[in-house]
């Protein structure tokens, strides 16, 4: 038989392939939509981590086209923002140079994968006609009053000199470049995702993701319940409103604090006190949100001035402290130390009185060396409260106060809204003119794509203002509305922009006239799997849902959730579990592999190196085992080909057994034990080899089960096997439970040559297992002293005994 040449068969199907796509739509099969996140086209090419995603993603997307589905498998590049640009500066290249060179190279190596890719839905997120509807999505939010200006601290990389949104600061740090974020004071384009952030928590529901994305999410959103309640300020006519999730604690109120950014924290001073704030508030602007929540001694300085607690009328000091944040609530909080830990220890630190207000069994605790922070017990030293349980108080503390006259109930979000602002070259700019008369006005909607215009100058200029700003010819414009003079925005859009809707875009990538058009967007979306990594969870994800949202809400589609199963998959590391990247000098191409043992062999090491969801540890001698097996897998296909073996009970169990387990483990997404199981079921396919052959269905099915994996090996042995279509064209194969069941045969037990008993096994027990029955059935027949244990399998059991 011809021996197994992966260079011959991989160059021969990829061609065949080309001139006969194997994923074709007849307008009558079921759609089913896979799709992998987009790459960023970086300079550094891809590695074998990057085609881990991509081998699980086509894998399921070529079993579900044996299901009977039409797959809509797209690929596309998200290449404007910060990553592509910034490797521009490096190499000293313009970003649409530099970014046409990576697209093509990614998509060269990406090829290597033979992943059923369709070419012609292809997007790029920086190509006019794309952006083109990122914009007008803009231009829409901004006439429904999503998009809106406003000047506020945001976060700012003193690194890539940009703002960047609340979920791009992680731990303190730039998601980008780990720099540490300060914050800047800018005039910024925000979208109102906040209006979605009931939709968005609730939508969860609806949703086959892992729960640990779902939390993440919701976690994010961070809905509370609670209450506002007004404090009088003492010798004064304002009030200071708090926001708190603990109304039921109200009595145990020993302090107030003020974030230092409260409109009245400054004026709060009194004359002695007056030097101390001022300082402790400019210091605290220095700071970043998650610095200031970090956990570290808390600092505060008194203000001199006291607030009444509106239920029982005792005077508060009012405090100043950066542990309250501007930005939540109402960036006031009132202060119960024997029940929350921050101001337990605020409390501990400057000597402020603690009330405890609930007690375990109604007793007070003596001496509190820590808050007491569950919500059950019985409230003590509350007055008209005294007695009453704290978790019905939390309850009903809000209603209560509502009555009373001195606040509301109310409901709070950690979510903010986007900061959309970038102030740097490489992006969508975004499509408003300011006129001094008209105001922000958008570029009317047939006149986008607003290009971006060439510069000279595309390194970041740090003053808060994008290159485009230098460029008066593009800058200087007449407004739409008016006629007048007037000026465009120069800030970009967020790298994030274009990858919050083109999953949208690849079912109908040449539309002129529509981001998408109802037919196609009808027929074929939403997303049926996404795969990707666990890193965009509260980025991508959620920008994503929310564009959705959008869209439908305008009707340009008519479903509000854009993925409805997402897997995301673990990373592939270095050594010791080293995360891989050109400055550890541990980043290994497959572009080698695939050369020496082809790409039927990387993907199935690939999957074979560790459950998907998984990180695992890459070792380049695995996939030699991986080779080693595809080649015994051919041999034994070849060798049985023409024997023309006629099918048994035995052979037809071993079928079903095998698809049973292959289909089982695909399903439950178990991909590396698929391939133990081929590993499994080809050694036990060899040995009846041996022991006369296999059958042309049983050697059939195991080369369908094997398409979706080694599609190259699985499309010629089915041409050897005699066909002349692909083997893409078959019908995934069901197992039958009742052919998989064991035989069972009856045989005598014997003592000293004497039948005795007769009992049932499955024609392939153990010899152990036999031996166990036969012993039970003889019970006290048996002497206690065996000589020796004889079974013949399948015939006879005989003990000899004295
Ligand atoms: C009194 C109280 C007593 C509180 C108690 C907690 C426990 P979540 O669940 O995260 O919404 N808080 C309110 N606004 C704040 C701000 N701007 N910065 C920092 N902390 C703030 O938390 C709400 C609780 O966090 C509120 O309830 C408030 O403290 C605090 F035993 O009020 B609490
Ligand atoms: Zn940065």
């Amino acid at each position: 038989a011809t021996p197994y040449n992966h260079k011959e068969i991989e160059k021969k199907w990829r061609q065949n392939w080309e001139k006969n796509p194997v994923n074709v739509n007849d307008g009558k099969k079921p759609k089913y939509y896979c799709l992998d996140m987009f790459p960023y086209p970086s300079g550094n090419g891809l590695h074998v981590g990057h085609w881990r995603g991509y081998v699980i993603s086509d894998v399921w997307s070529r079993y579900k086209m044996l299901q009977g589905y039409y797959l809509i498998h797209p690929m596309g590049w998200d290449a404007f923002g910060l990553p592509a640009e910034n490797y521009a500066i490096k190499m000293g290249v313009h970003p649409a140079k530099s970014t046409a060179e990576n697209v093509a190279n990614i998509k060269r190596q990406i090829n290597e994968i033979a992943a059923v890719y369709d070419w012609d839905m292809e997007v790029n997120t920086t190509d006019p006609n794309f952006y083109k509807w990122t914009q007008w999505i803009f231009v829409k939010m901004f006439k429904e009053g999503l998009a809106y200006e406003k000047e506020m601290p945001i976060n700012w990389c003193p690194s890539c000199k940009t703002g960047l949104a609340n979920e791009e600061v992680v731990n303190g740090n730039c998601e980008r470049c780990g720099s540490p974020v300060t914050k800047k004071n800018l005039k910024q384009w925000m979208l109102r995702i906040t209006k979605y952030a009931d939709r968005l928590l609730e939508d969860l529901n609806k949703l086959d993701w892992p729960e640990k994305v779902k939390k993440m999410q919701t976690d994010w959103i961070g809905k509370s319940y609670g209450a506002e309640v007004d404090f009088p300020i003492d010798g004064r006519d304002e009030k200071i409103t708090v926001y708190t999730t603990r109304p039921d604690t109200l009595h145990g109120a020993t302090f107030m604090v003020l974030a230092p950014e409260h409109a009245l924290a400054a004026s709060l001073a009194t004359p002695e006190n007056k030097e101390a704030v001022d300082k402790y508030i400019y210091e605290a602007s220095m700071k970043s949100n998650v610095d200031r929540l970090q956990d570290k001694e808390k600092t505060g300085v008194f203000t001199g001035s006291y607030a009444i607690n509106p239920l029982n009328g005792a005077k508060t000091p009012i405090w100043i402290s950066d542990y309250v944040l501007a930005d939540y609530g109402t960036g006031a909080i009132m202060c119960v130390p024997a029940h929350d830990d921050r101001d337990f220890e605020f409390a501990t630190k400057f000597n402020i009185p603690i009330i405890q207000v609930i007690a375990k069994d109604g007793k007070a605790i003596e001496n509190m060396t820590e808050a007491y922070t569950e919500a059950s017990g019985t409230m003590i030293n509350s007055g008209e409260w005294n007695g009453m349980e704290s978790a019905v108080l939390k309850k009903e503390a809000p209603m209560i106060i509502e009555e009373k006259g001195f606040g509301r109930k109310t409901v709070n979000y950690k979510l903010r809204d986007w900061v959309f602002s970038r102030q740097r070259y490489w992006g969508e700019p975004i499509p408003i003119v300011h006129c001094p008369k008209c105001g922000c006005v958008p570029v009317p909607e047939e006149e986008l794509p607003l290009l971006l215009p060439e510069v000279e100058s595309y390194q970041p200029t740090g003053t808060g203002e994008s290159p485009l700003a230098a460029i008066d010819s593009w800058v200087n414009t007449t407004c739409p509305k008016c006629g007048a003079p007037a000026k465009r925005e120069t800030n970009t859009m967020p790298q994030w922009a274009g990858s919050s809707w083109y999953f949208l875009r690849y079912v109908d990538s040449h539309n002129k006239d529509e981001l998408v058009s109802r037919e196609k967007a009808d027929k074929y979306l939403p997303v049926d799997m996404y795969i990707g990594g666990v890193e965009h969870a509260v980025l991508h994800l959620l920008y994503s849902r929310f564009y959705t949202k959008f869209l439908y809400d305008i009707g340009v589609i008519d479903f509000d959730e854009p993925f409805h199963k997402l897997f995301n998959q673990g990373m592939i590391t270095g050594k010791n579990g080293i995360k891989m990247s050109k400055s550890k000098g541990n980043v290994i191409s497959p572009d080698d592999l695939v050369r020496d043992y082809g790409c039927d062999s990387l993907r199935m090491y690939e999957l074979f190196v560790g459950p998907p969801e998984l990180d695992s540890e890459w070792d380049d001698r695995g996939i030699d085992g991986v080779y080693r097996f595809l080649n015994r897998f051919w041999n034994m296909v070849l060798q049985n080909k023409d024997k023309d073996v006629k099918e048994t009970k035995e052979l037809v169990k071993l079928r079903h057994k095998m698809v049973y387990d292959i289909t089982s483990r695909l399903e439950s997404f178990s991909l590396n034990t698929v391939i133990s199981g081929f590993m499994e079921y080809n050694n036990k396919l060899i040995e009846m080899t041996k022991k006369g052959g296999v059958d042309k269905e049983t050697l059939e099915t195991a080369v369908i089960l094997m398409a979706p994996f080694a599609p190259h090996v699985a499309e010629e042995l089915w041409q050897q096997l005699g066909h002349d279509t692909s083997v893409f064209k078959n019908t995934w194969p069901s197992a039958d439970e009742e052919a998989m069941k064991d035989d069972e045969v009856e045989i005598p037990v014997q003592i000293n040559g004497k039948t005795k008993a007769v009992i049932s096994i499955s024609a392939d027990e153990a010899k152990d297992a036999v031996i166990a029955k036969a012993k039970e059935v003889l019970g006290d027949r048996l002497s206690g002293n065996i000589v020796k244990e004889i079974y013949v399998p399948g015939k006879i059991v005989n003990i000899v005994q004295k």
